[in-house]
């Protein structure tokens, strides 16, 4: 099935510059970048992305860093895009993740993994939704 899903490529790989090197691997890997924007997010936009993680004892620290630089917001398409992307992304945690995945590579603590990808189709399109509008999207 295509699908689509939300991306982010967060502020600690903005700062290793490594914007190029994740969607070398979305192109690699067949998936198309439908919608594309840099943004730094205000403190209500990041509390509010993450409103599922409210109450959670990593919540404040996610926001802090989510608001600490620049970030690359991307909706991506492709067959089975939503599994195939969070494949490519690795485990949540980075000790875990699988070697050759952006977090295994790239990600420096629990909360500084790199990336961001959509869990399931509902919460994609909430997610896509918060960031984009349909006329962002280009297909
Ligand atoms: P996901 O990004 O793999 O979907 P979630 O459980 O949705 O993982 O958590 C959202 C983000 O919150 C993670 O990507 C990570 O940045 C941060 N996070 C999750 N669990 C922890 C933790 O146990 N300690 C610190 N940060 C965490
Ligand atoms: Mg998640």
């Amino acid at each position: 099935m295509i699908q689509q899903t939300l991306s982010i490529i967060k502020p600690d790989a903005v700062k290793q510059r490594i914007i190029g090197e994740i969607i070398k691997r979305l192109e690699n890997n067949k998936i198309e970048i439908i919608g594309m924007k840099m943004l730094k997010l205000t403190r209500e936009q990041a509390e509010g992305f993450y409103a599922v993680h409210k109450g959670k004892p990593f919540f404040e620290t996610l926001v802090e860093f989510m608001i600490s630089g620049k970030i690359v917001v991307m909706v991506l398409q492709g067959e089975d895009v939503i599994a195939r992307y969070r494949t490519i992304m690795g485990a949540t945690d980075y000790r875990k993740a699988a070697p050759g995945t952006l977090r295994a590579e790239f990600a420096t603590g629990l909360t500084e993994n790199v990336v961001h990808g959509s869990d399931a189709t509902e919460t994609a399109v909430q997610e896509i939704n918060y960031f984009f509008k349909p006329e962002e999207l280009v297909k």
